[in-house]
């Protein structure tokens, strides 16, 4: 941000690869931009295990990690930054809470994800949680960003 007084901020979107293979990722985007949110980089993927590593180093080590590093390596991903005032908190309230089961209707896992069963939880999208954690997990998925 060249502001400094500016309370824009970026946050890392991912569609999850169950995201991309249900045909979301017009839908998330859509939500996004609805929204009001500036998409500045998109680009599909498929991850490799150091960048998720990296980007899922909180997790390491408990029950879910291995589950969860085997389903984002289970088909392509797709990466966006978005842009706006309070984005950060914002795209995680547009995405519901963690465990779709109990996430809110209206947001993007309440409506569109549900518990299948899996050993970890799979809830078509990610974003950031603060800003420290939106610039180290951007810096994975667009290093010239
Ligand atoms: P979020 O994606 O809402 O920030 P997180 O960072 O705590 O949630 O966890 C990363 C992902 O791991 C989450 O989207 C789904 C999965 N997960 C989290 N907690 C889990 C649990 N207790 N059991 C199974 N999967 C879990
Ligand atoms: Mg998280």
């Amino acid at each position: 941000m060249t502001n400094a007084n500016s309370s824009a901020q970026r946050t890392l979107i991912l569609v999850k690869p169950d995201g991309v293979r249900r045909g979301l990722v017009g839908e998330v985007i859509a939500r996004v931009e609805r929204k009001g949110y500036k998409i500045s980089a998109l680009r599909m993927l498929s991850a490799d295990k150091s960048m998720l590593e990296t980007h899922y180093a909180e997790h390491k080590g408990k029950p879910f990690y291995e589950p969860l590093m085997e389903f984002m390596l289970s088909g392509p991903i797709v990466a966006m930054i978005a842009e706006g005032e309070r984005v950060i908190e914002g795209f995680r309230s547009l995405a519901g809470a963690t465990d779709p089961t109990v996430a809110a209707p209206g947001s993007i896992r309440g409506d569109l994800a549900r518990d299948q069963g899996t050993r970890v939880v799979q809830n078509i999208v990610h974003g950031s949680d603060s800003p420290e954690s939106a610039e180290r997990e951007i810096k994975i998925f667009f290093p010239n960003n």
